[in-house]
């Protein structure tokens, strides 16, 4: 396998160093089962696993490989086995935090060039949903693509579209109906050949459906969408999949919600409207909310941007902030850790180095 085929590029090539050419290769991760690692380099498929001291130093979840990612590996070339010695600095990435009081980053996939967000336009569409994807696509740097689809169950189109129309300021939307669509080029275009997709949305908004489209066979199970909140779930892995026209594309299990992972500008860029009116409001600092003069509240009044927007905008600064402020105290506790670490290490060396 040429892996310049699978996304490998000077990106990649340029950050391994000459002693880790002889002793590495460079492979590519499609998929992972707990700790078995499996993946795409010039041999082919391999399966792998990480180092003990890899595992043992890695403390924020963001240190272990996710499917996308290019790392070096140790190959056992008789046994088609390899181990994972680091991960290759990542070009992009998407990531929402991990549900719960768990404040840590959950990369749903990296080196992807575009996210695919999918939304159902059953009883899944909700155009605050959107807001929060823009914000956190814009954190990783891919190319983020909304795709409406359902079409066959949505009897407000029209409504719909202007709506999105006016969320996503120079984003590409598609409202389509996979059932029934015929034509995927346009979704193709987006992935041309060594380019990685991911396909993100809630359960049952037929993000498999489509990938099945895309590559003409029914590779990737789906299953009826469940009524209530909970989903089906039907995908459960996360699996890179080489398509026939050469792109690549990430089918990813369904997430009921998308934390936020994201920093001020992120959340600046997917409301563009709301920081452009506020460059005329009384205080440079306004909160929109209470303060006198606020052209943002103003702008709502008169029915520039709607009431929901600016909660939406204003529930995920808040997310924001405290996800800032947890973030300067789990960075304290995690320096703790490893300086705890280093300090183990060192004395095992200076152990060894003792004469008998
Ligand atoms: N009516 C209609 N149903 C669709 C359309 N696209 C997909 N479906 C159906 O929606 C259901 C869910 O589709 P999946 O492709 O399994 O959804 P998914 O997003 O992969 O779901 P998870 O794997 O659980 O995240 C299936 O029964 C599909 O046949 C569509 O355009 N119109
Ligand atoms: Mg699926
Ligand atoms: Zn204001």
């Amino acid at each position: 396998m040429n892996i310049k085929n699978i996304g490998w590029n000077n990106f990649f090539s340029s950050q391994i160093s000459n002693i880790e050419k002889d002793q590495f290769i460079p492979a590519r991760v499609y998929t992972r089962h707990g700790k078995h690692y499996f993946l795409l380099c010039e041999y082919g498929e391999i399966e792998a696993r990480m180092t003990g001291r890899f595992l043992h130093n890695a403390i924020e979840n963001k240190e272990l490989p996710v499917v996308g990612d290019w790392v070096l590996v140790n190959f056992i070339e008789d046994e088609k086995k390899g181990v994972i010695n680091r991960i290759l600095d990542r070009k992009t990435i998407f990531s929402r935090k991990y549900k719960g009081t768990r404040d840590d980053e959950h990369i749903i996939s990296s080196n992807i060039d575009v996210i695919f967000y999918v939304a159902g336009l059953d009883n899944d569409y909700n155009p605050r949903k959107i807001e929060r994807f823009l914000t956190l696509a814009n954190n990783g740097g891919a190319k983020p693509i909304i795709i409406l689809n359902k079409k066959d169950l949505c009897t407000n189109i029209h409504a719909v579209s202007e709506e999105v129309s006016n969320l996503i300021q120079n984003n590409d939307f598609f409202i389509i109906s996979a059932i029934n669509e015929m034509d995927f080029d346009f979704i193709k275009k987006s992935i041309p050949s060594g380019h990685t997709a991911a396909f993100i949305g809630s359960s049952g908004t037929g993000k498999s459906t489509i990938i099945n489209k895309l590559l003409g066979f029914d590779k990737q199970k789906t299953a009826e969408t469940r009524n209530d909140s909970k989903g089906r779930h039907t995908t459960t892995n996360r699996e890179l999949i080489i398509t026939s026209w050469g792109g690549m594309i990430i089918d990813t299990p369904g997430m009921r919600e998308l934390q936020l992972w994201a920093d001020e500008n992120d959340l600046d860029s997917a409301f563009f409207d709301i920081k452009k009116l506020s460059e005329n409001c009384r205080f440079r600092d306004c909160t929109h909310t209470n303060e006198p003069g606020c052209n943002v509240k103003k702008s709502v009044d008169n029915g520039i941007i709607s009431n929901e927007r600016l909660d939406s905008y204003l529930k995920l600064k808040q997310e924001f902030k405290d996800l800032v402020l947890n973030q300067q105290m789990k960075k304290k506790i995690n320096q703790k850790s490893r300086n705890k670490t280093i300090f183990k290490e060192e004395r095992k060396n200076s152990k060894k180095k003792k004469p008998m």
